[in-house]
């Protein structure tokens, strides 16, 4: 990976230079040209002279001054079409850590996977995966370590990369994946389409939770039954049909001028999903037939996935009514601080939404209330190493997505260097700052048993089945560029399979992270690292 930069604000020496200096000996030589001329004439035959006798050495110095100045030419050409590079001095490759997150995404990759699969062990899986109408419902990603395929967490990763991606386009370019993060997003952005199977029904979840989770192998090897569970007016989840929606609506930003027919599809997608939302609310673990059998049953409020999806509407459109209806939910939302930013509460992305679009001090203040609490020297606790620690399960998912949101929130002006500083420590602490790294297969020490079925199996045609998944050994394919759920209070963390609060991973875990890492890497870019 690069770890270099492009210098935005070079001059163009093969433009400027050669124009004045040309100008400007022009001048001279005019001016000059008769006092000079007797003066010449009278040392001509000496320098003939000279000329004659010392041919050789004259033709060597002609020689090397005739290279140097092709040299000079062809330098000059490859700055004036490279960039000068400047070396970015981080203590993490930012680069890398972005390239392999969207390695990790493609592990998780469930349907027909593409020509273009850099996953080795990876192959088609779940191509029976249907509604109960028989709707294709192929593709889109596994969850995590299981193979559930969920769709309130996978529309929150995708809202959260896209968020990333349009504001640090910078760092993609830099990191030369552009084009894979477009197809990653597009990945997410195409099964959420298929899973929205009528204006007012989407699929939430495909799979049982007993079901899945009695089976531990390759996701290839599947037989099981694939049951697949969806809301509609009858059973409504606003909370989940709210979160597609925000998603659907950020990533038709992104392809509006690449692919202006799919971005309008996914535009209009996202406004029949909003207006379900809207209109008939609920919680979609209320409309759970048997609620044992779902996962992501949290959240105590739908009002802020429907004001999330109302100002990325917004956002996308600029129509007023979606900015009236996201304000409209704030006095519905929770009115002291939120606990996280996270797949059931994205408060404070609404509040940093809103911010960012209208200006509004109030919002400000949401931000400020929000990101200040997760400070050193605040309310939020603190592991002895560094970590702002909010939960035992999955740590660092908590410190990565509100780094991100800090960083957002720093473009924003909300607070600048406190927030960058605090966005910097937090992901420094899981990529290595302890002496060991929280992201399989990057850095120092990291992560080698991520609690995880299909990089646990070994090279077929060896089986794979609970064997694998008691194995003292480290998982035999690594998957690239997972966070794992993290340490606990007290910076203890144990690289052990069967412990899913510290070494699962997850879509949304990454989400988070890579976003966040990709705004360190814009600040890299601009010299506005803290
Ligand atoms: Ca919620």
């Amino acid at each position: 990976m690069s770890n270099t930069l492009r210098g935005e604000n070079k001059v163009h020496p093969t433009e400027e230079t050669p124009y004045s200096a040309e100008n400007g000996n022009a001048g001279k030589q005019n001016g000059n040209i008769d006092d000079e001329k007797d003066d010449k004439d009278k040392k001509k035959g000496g320098f003939i002279q000279f000329l004659k006798t010392n041919w050789k050495l004259v033709a060597i110095i002609v020689g090397i001054a005739a290279a140097i100045f092709i040299l000079s030419i062809i330098i000059a050409v490859v700055v004036a079409t490279s960039g000068d590079t400047v070396s970015l001095k981080t203590s993490y490759d930012y680069s890398e850590v972005i390239h392999k997150s969207i390695l990790f995404y493609e592990a998780q990759r469930s349907g027909v996977l593409p020509e273009t699969n850099r996953i080795p062990y990876r192959g088609d899986s779940a191509l029976d995966d249907k509604g109960v109408n028989g709707e294709d419902l192929t593709g889109g990603w596994y969850d995590a370590g299981d193979h559930i395929k969920s769709t309130f967490p996978m529309a929150f990763s995708v809202a959260v990369l896209t968020w990333g991606y349009l504001e640090f386009k910078d760092a993609y370019e830099e990191a030369g994946e552009t084009q894979n993060m477009l197809d990653c997003i597009r990945w997410g952005t195409d099964f959420l389409l298929k899973a929205h199977t009528a204006p007012n029904e989407l699929y939430v979840q495909i799979a049982k939770k007993s079901v899945d989770h009695g089976y531990w192998g390759r996701p290839e090897e599947m037989t099981m039954n694939r049951t697949s569970f969806k809301v509609t007016t009858e059973t409504p989840g606003s909370d989940v049909a709210g979160e597609v929606s925000a998603a659907l609506a950020a990533a038709s930003i992104i392809f509006a001028d690449s692919d202006p027919d799919y971005a309008n599809q996914l535009l209009d997608e996202s406004k029949e999903l909003f207006h379900f939302a809207d209109n008939y609310r609920g919680f979609y673990k209320d409309s759970f037939p048997d609620i044992s059998e779902a996962i992501y049953i949290s959240g105590s409020k739908y009002e802020d996935e429907i004001a999330w999806a109302a100002i990325w509407l917004y956002k996308a459109t600029g129509e007023e009514v979606y900015l009236n209806k996201s304000e409209n939910e704030i006095p519905n939302m929770i009115g002291g601080r939120s606990w996280a930013f996270g797949w059931s509460q994205v408060d404070a992305g609404v509040h940093t939404l809103l911010y960012n679009l209208t200006g509004n001090s109030y919002y400000k203040k949401r931000v400020t209330r929000y990101v200040d609490e997760w400070l050193p020297g605040n309310a939020m606790p603190y592991t002895p190493k560094g970590l702002a620690f909010r939960n035992y399960w999955g740590s660092l998912r908590y410190a990565s997505s509100t780094a991100f949101i800090a960083l957002v929130a720093a473009e924003s002006r909300v607070r600048r260097t406190p927030y960058r500083q605090f966005a910097k420590d937090q992901l420094h602490y899981i990529l290595g700052d302890t002496g060991r790294s929280y992201v399989c297969g990057f850095g120092e020490n990291p992560p080698v048993q991520p609690h995880h079925r299909s990089s646990s199996c070994p090279d077929l045609p060896e089986k794979c089945a609970w064997n694998s998944f008691g194995s003292p050994d480290p998982n035999p394919q690594i998957l690239y560029g997972a966070l794992v759920g993290g340490p606990d209070e007290n910076d203890d963390y144990e690289d052990a399979r069967a412990d899913y609060y510290k070494n699962e991973v997850t879509l949304d875990y990454n989400a988070g992270m890579q976003s966040a890492v990709a705004g360190l890497l814009h600040l890299a870019l601009t010299d506005q690292m803290p």
